[in-house]
């Protein structure tokens, strides 16, 4: 109830724009007391709202938070499922932990954990994810498709697609997709993704999308394990870019091709992420936890599997590794 209230206040504040919204107003609004209009903006200026109040005119909006509010997150967002649900928290492990947890315990397909921070933020293989305060977009997401557990990795394939979607309407920057979980963008690595699962043998119960995307830190600003190596949507655009609308947008896309992939499979879902692939059509070193093989980038197959043809023509599957593009 407390988050449809101040929800309502944003609206009003959003609709009045730059002009003072009085207490009377509110109170009538809200159907409640003045000292409770009071409250509510307490709780506003608890989630990093400035709000200016001057007698006799009423409260304005000065600026708004540095960081995403729950409220925030909820106001226009256009899904059935994914976001329905947000578990939003200042500073957190991992979100992959949280909403593990989450699943086990029964939560709803679509629900997502949010956070400003993550200090124990990481990648495949537990390497570290660097995850600093009110600049990225930490999240996961779970899903619960009603599929054998080997179709999960074209989940992967499918997130990056709807990250690409949402960061080209948001931004205007057309990022490349590197297989099979790097979002680049002019060489640089954007945005992470982590597919995990739970699972028997013959049926998911639960896979957890865990997406990390640098969005408003500034050249600099990296910790000096990836300077050289990542780059933020600020940093490519020149402009500080909405967090929570890039959120939003990623969950609008999300669902529309996760329906698409339920409804019709992976062809579709496959073509798109083959437009935005820069790994395909290439000489690469695939390196994985058994060893490294050089060879040509014939394309991906149907389950979302890396097929690449080594210097004597062999033919590899390479189901998970690190890819480097070779300059030739
Ligand atoms: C990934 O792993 O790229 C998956 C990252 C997933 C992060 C999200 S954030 C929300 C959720 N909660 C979590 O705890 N994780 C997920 P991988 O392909 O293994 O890449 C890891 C490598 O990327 C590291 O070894 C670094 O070299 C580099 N790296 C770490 N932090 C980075 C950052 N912020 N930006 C760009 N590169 C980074």
């Amino acid at each position: 109830m407390q988050s449809d209230i101040r929800r309502t206040l944003l609206e009003m504040f959003t609709n009045s724009e730059d002009e003072y919204v009085s207490g009377q107003k509110i109170s009538d609004m809200l159907g409640c007391s003045r000292t409770a209009v009071w409250k509510h903006i307490e709780d506003l200026r608890k989630e990093g709202y400035e709000l200016e109040a001057v007698r006799k005119k009423g409260y304005r909006i000065v600026q708004k938070p540095n960081k995403v509010s729950e409220t925030e997150l909820r106001l226009g967002l256009h899904t059935d499922r994914i976001g329905q649900s947000i578990h939003y928290e200042e500073t957190v492990d991992s979100t992959q932990k949280i909403a593990h947890r989450l699943a086990q315990e029964g939560a709803k397909e679509g629900t997502v954990v949010v956070a400003e921070e993550q200090i124990a933020g990481r990648g495949r293989l537990d390497r570290v994810w660097y995850s600093p305060k009110h600049t990225g977009v930490w999240m996961s997401i779970i899903l619960r498709p009603p599929l054998p557990p080997q179709r999960a990795p074209q989940l992967t394939l499918l997130t990056a697609v709807a990250v690409v979607q949402a960061i080209q309407e948001v931004t205007g920057i057309s990022p490349d997709i590197k297989w099979p979980n790097d979002v680049l963008i002019n060489g640089k690595k954007a945005v992470g993704i982590l597919t995990e699962m739970q699972a028997d043998a013959d049926r998911i119960h639960s896979v957890i999308i865990g997406i990390g995307i640098n969005v408003n830190q500034n050249s600099g600003h990296f910790d000096s394990a990836i300077q050289d190596i990542a780059t933020s949507l600020k940093i490519e655009s020149g402009e500080d870019i909405n967090r929570a609308l890039l959120m939003q947008t990623i969950f609008a896309k999300l669902e529309q091709l996760y329906d698409e992939y339920l409804t019709n499979g992976f062809k579709l879902i496959k073509l798109l992420w083959e437009a935005h692939a820069v790994s395909i059509g290439k000489h690469i070193v695939a390196r994985t936890l058994t060893g490294s093989i050089e060879g040509f980038a014939k394309g991906i197959t149907d389950e979302g599997i890396l097929l690449l043809e080594d210097a004597y023509g062999q033919m590899h599957q390479i189901h998970s590794a690190d890819i480097e593009l070779m300059n030739r």
